[in-house]
């Protein structure tokens, strides 16, 4: 009660209205945005990332379609001549502030880069998926600006790069380094990550640290790996053979997110006429992907493609293949999330990894903390499984967990408590995208 209301001895019934989502949303991405990309967050993250900018475009796409389709351009800028999107694109005189940096990466002497400075390895392929998303947004600006037809032969040689230079065995995509999963330091990529050898010559810095707490970042140790691989990786020119590539795992979600954008593909090509076999592809990984069903666990598991092993763990990379069409284990893994190990409407979103873990850390980044992209990734998978009121109401959390957290990077769980850096750009844009879909009436 106010003290006015007390005062004067009313009842205070009157609500205070919440900070608008969309107009809060709009400001965040306002300030990230760098002229032709958006920024994951000033400070801790000062260049352009790959994923985060398919995630940004999707959510920019309801505030400038033309801004969303530079978004998306200025990465397909920085591809390599073997069809890679790098991880990171850097801007100029920044490499104090995140590292490894450009003058870490020296991406220049490795030849067939791009013409830009950028890091060498990758990140999740959600960006045909978002391409899709950002014409359909207005497809009369993409149509006059000739979006589709520029970006199609760029995501079409992306992907060919995944077939050709990074399939298992089993025809899905390994990632050679934590980071290219874009879930840093999940429990499951521990043990492939302690059998590494080897570890990383020069000094490790650490300007993260500045930027968020020491107990909410990957640790010393495992930067001391990430940045040996990293340094294994360029030094081999990044070429993607067992020799230069210790660490191999195939993720679920990567390969969920291939698959998604391997469908929108499809979409794409059928858009500006082009006979292709995208969706045969997409049907082809789909089977595969069943190859990492693990029926005790109830849920998709990574693969260690070095030591050929799967990593039996619940972790949210696994529910990802939610956003498959027509998956074989759709209902069991429904039944995963909304069990004791992620349980769906009793916590915060949905933590990155299984509550009754051993490993399980309510702050610690990627062990944990629940994220708002696997969240938005989930509620579309709701969607694909029809149950468009669950999807609503992670939408709604979505929304006001945003706002109430100043758009941090990762939230508490349990408590709903922020972590990590705030207002991250990806947080406002899948927030916002989803309220705008299936909430305003
Ligand atoms: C390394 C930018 C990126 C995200 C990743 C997230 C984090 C980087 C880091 O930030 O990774 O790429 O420095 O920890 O894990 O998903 O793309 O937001």
């Amino acid at each position: 009660m106010t003290a006015d209301a007390a005062a004067a001895g009313e009842p205070d019934t009157e609500e205070i209205p919440a900070p608008d989502l969309v107009a809060e949303a709009t400001r965040v991405l306002a300030e990230n945005w760098r002229g032709l990309h958006t920024v994951p967050a000033g400070g801790l993250y000062p260049h352009q990332w790959s994923w985060d900018s398919a995630f940004i475009a999707i959510g920019l796409r309801h505030l400038s379609p033309r801004r969303a389709q530079q978004e998306l351009e200025s990465l397909l800028g920085a591809q390599w001549a073997d069809g890679r999107l790098p991880q990171i694109v850097f801007a100029a005189g920044r490499d104090d502030e995140y590292s490894p940096g450009a003058s870490f990466w020296r991406s220049d002497r490795i030849p067939g880069s791009a013409p830009v400075p950028t890091a060498g390895l990758i990140q999740p392929p959600n960006h045909a998926w978002a391409a899709l998303l950002v014409h359909e947004a207005d497809p009369l600006e993409s149509w006059r600006r000739g979006f589709l037809k520029r970006a199609y032969p760029r995501l079409v040689a992306w992907h060919e790069y995944l077939r050709t230079r990074r399939t298992d065995e089993a025809g899905l995509a390994f990632t050679v380094h934590p980071w290219e999963t874009g879930m840093d330091n999940s429990p499951a990529w521990d043990e492939p990550l302690a059998a590494v050898r080897g570890s990383f010559a020069g000094n490790v810095p650490r300007p993260d640290l500045r930027h968020a707490d020491v107990s909410e970042r990957p640790s010393n140790a495992e930067y001391d790996k990430y940045l040996f691989l990293a340094a294994t990786y360029r030094d081999a020119n990044c070429d993607d053979s067992p020799a230069a590539t210790p660490f191999r795992v195939t993720d679920p979600g990567v390969n969920a997110l291939w698959i998604r954008s391997e469908l929108a593909l499809a979409r794409i090509a059928a858009e500006l006429g082009i006979d292709a076999d995208h969706a045969q592809r997409a049907a082809e990984l789909t089977d595969a992907l069943e190859g990492l069903w693990d029926d005790e666990l109830g849920i998709y598991v990574p693969f260690d493609g070095v030591r050929g092993r799967p990593q039996r763990f619940r972790s949210i990379t696994g529910l990802l293949p939610l956003i498959v069409p027509d998956l074989l284990h759709a209902d069991d893994l429904l039944a995963t999330l909304h069990g004791e190990h992620f349980a769906l409407g009793r916590t915060v979103l949905i933590p990155s990894f299984d509550l009754t873990g051993a490993e399980f850390d309510t702050s610690r980044y990627w062990r944990g903390p629940s994220w708002f992209n696997t969240a938005w990734i989930v509620a579309n998978g709701l969607l694909e499984c029809g149950l468009e009121t669950e999807a609503r109401v992670l939408a709604d959390t979505m929304g006001t967990r945003a706002v109430e957290s100043d758009f941090a990077e990762y939230l508490d769980p349990f408590t709903g408590a922020a972590h990590g850096t705030r207002r991250f750009s990806w947080t406002a844009a899948l927030s916002l995208d989803l309220h705008l879909r299936l909430l305003r009436h």
